[in-house]
């Protein structure tokens, strides 16, 4: 397999307005990024990964661009962020940011000039729709909405948006459109960013004459439709191809073979994605499926393109709350999941707070709540007459402010993220979990982080060994190994809350071996011989 810096690293996740805020206004910001850059260098990360920051009305945390090209006030200005990038590099680290072109905001002049009239310059640019029959045309539905068509007054016809009505689609169709994004992304790259994390990517090419679907509550329509390659041919050609950078596109509703189409390295589309198989299919941790769908990805990818790892992320629920114990186990929880997501074939990627073990939230009313994706289905379910409380309630667990509560330093003033107000409340249990105990304790999860990044730089077993699963019926137990050059690594990891144990194969019984990896107290140095089973402690993981 090709070697290749990207595929060795170990990616930080920054949601900046959660992040740390510099001048008291409450918002994280970029100035705030560039203070606490020697604490992600300090947990060894290659690749920063930032939310888009872009000028935006900000009605969905920036994934509403109204200029690509100038920075959000909130986040700063062009010199805090070119001061940002220097920073980055001069630590040895990378950035890539998020490229954000299925849509616009509706406060985007190309929207504004678009939907003034039939006749404008922009007016292809986004995609217009008689109405059918007098209405939509057509049953679907968007992310965010009931309904993917909003009807615009001045030209008595209706826009499409995948998202929310703020959201409006481009025309990828528009070639005219398309050099224009990639002019705009050449930009970004000269100003020396290493690659992009792609926004829904998979969302550009919409279905042909828009028919009604047969089920309309599955919204994969809007997905992975034809002429979606040719459109990431080009790109590559028109801007990727020319520089040395990485790309992850965000891919909802691929399947392996699917998936493969976007990451081959022999297409030259992108370099690795964000497949949705765990987080759509699995609310909470079902280890069978889990591991059928490593097995399914690595069946298809392995030795031709590149996948990575990743349990949440800013729209998903903390990985330690949604799929391990945030209560009793929380360190050991915490530990596992890394262990497993370092050793897994793939890029891990590490959300921001994810290396303290911070837990989702559960705050008392809606209006504690920011999230549009959160309050547009509370607002639809409660007009429909359902109980507003049950309806809370339901939306509780998957809410994306989960995991976009402030990221917690220490136990002062609002967790030392703001001397002010913070945008979004934090987490009540900051007194406990936060970066300053996370430092001081030499068995913390942060330390353990620590550790297993490091591993991944003299380990490239870690990044080029095969993998095979010795435990598929298990609920508990994930054992599985990797292999590269004379070398195997045996995963043991225990999901679940009591002890487990794990009987040996024959080919292990009996060998030499030493453990590389523990998250419980090791009970031995030095080498060991393998024995006929292992007693796994509730969420011990041990390599
Ligand atoms: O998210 C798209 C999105 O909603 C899905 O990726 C979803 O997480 C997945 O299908 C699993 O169910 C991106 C951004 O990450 C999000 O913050 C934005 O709100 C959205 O696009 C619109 O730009
Ligand atoms: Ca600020």
């Amino acid at each position: 397999m090709k070697k290749i810096w990207w595929k060795e690293a170990v990616v930080y996740q920054v949601y900046w307005r959660s992040f740390y805020d510099s001048n008291g206004d409450g918002i994280g910001d970029l100035q705030g990024v560039i203070e606490k850059l020697d604490y992600i260098q300090e947990l060894g990360a290659d690749v920063i990964w930032l939310n888009p920051f872009y000028e935006s009305p900000d009605r969905d945390n920036g994934y509403d661009i109204s200029n690509y090209e100038g920075i959000m006030k909130k986040a700063g200005d062009m010199k805090d962020f070119e001061r940002l990038v220097e920073e980055i590099h001069e630590r040895g680290m990378k950035v890539i940011m998020d490229l954000v072109v299925n849509h616009t905001s509706d406060q985007h002049p190309w929207f504004l000039e678009s939907k003034s009239s039939k006749d404008n310059s922009k007016r292809d640019w986004y995609i217009w729709k008689k109405p059918k029959n007098g209405g939509k045309p057509n049953n679907w539905r968007s992310y965010f909405e009931p309904s993917p068509w909003t009807f615009n007054e001045e030209t008595e016809d209706y826009y499409f948006h995948s998202f929310a009505v703020e959201q409006p689609d481009l025309n990828w169709k528009n070639e005219e459109l398309r050099q224009e994004i990639y002019r705009m992304m050449r930009s970004w790259l000269d100003k020396g960013i290493d690659g992009f994390r792609m926004d829904v990517i998979n969302l550009l090419a919409k279905q042909e004459g828009f028919p009604d679907a047969k089920n309309p509550e599955v919204i994969s329509y809007l997905a992975d439709n034809p002429g979606i390659h040719d459109y990431l041919q080009e790109m590559n050609r028109e801007v990727l191809q020319q520089y040395d950078c990485m790309t992850v596109g965000e891919i909802p509703f691929v399947t392996p073979e699917t998936g493969l189409l976007y990451v081959d390295e022999n297409r030259n589309e992108l370099n690795t994605l964000f497949h949705f198989q765990v987080a759509d299919e699995m609310p909470v941790m079902n280890l069978r499926a889990y591991k059928e769908i490593q097995r399914n990805w690595y069946n298809a990818l392995w030795g031709k393109g590149w996948n990575s790892q990743f349990l949440n992320n800013h729209d998903h629920t903390r990985q330690v709350t949604r799929y391990g114990n945030d209560g009793e186990y929380r360190v050991e929880s915490a530990k596992l999941l890394a262990t497993m997501l370092h050793t897994l074939p793939g890029m891990p990627y590490v959300y921001q707070g994810e290396e303290i073990g911070m837990t989702g939230v559960r705050f008392d009313s809606i209006d504690d709540y920011n999230d549009i994706a959160m309050k547009n289905k509370y607002k639809e379910e409660v007009e429909k007459g359902k109980d507003p409380k049950e309806v809370f309630e339901d939306l509780l667990l998957l809410s994306r402010d989960n995991s976009r509560t402030p990221m917690q330093w220490s136990d002062d003033h609002q967790a030392g993220f703001t001397s002010g107000e913070p945008w979004i409340k934090v987490n009540p249990n900051y007194k406990e979990i936060n970066v300053k105990q996370s430092l001081n304790d030499p068995v913390s999860v942060f330390h353990y982080y620590k550790l297993l990044i490091s591993f991944r730089k003299e380990n490239p077993i870690m990044i080029y060994g095969d993998y095979e699963d010795l435990s598929q019926d298990d609920e508990n137990l994930y054992v599985y190994t990797r292999t590269y050059e004379d070398k195997t690594w045996l995963i043991l990891l225990n999901h679940s809350d009591e002890a487990q144990v794990f009987k040996s194969e024959e080919w292990i019984i009996g060998r030499k071996a030493h453990c590389v990896i523990t998250n419980y107290e090791r009970a031995e140095e030095g080498k060991i011989i393998l024995p006929s089973s292992f007693s796994l402690k509730p969420h011990e993981a041990r390599v």
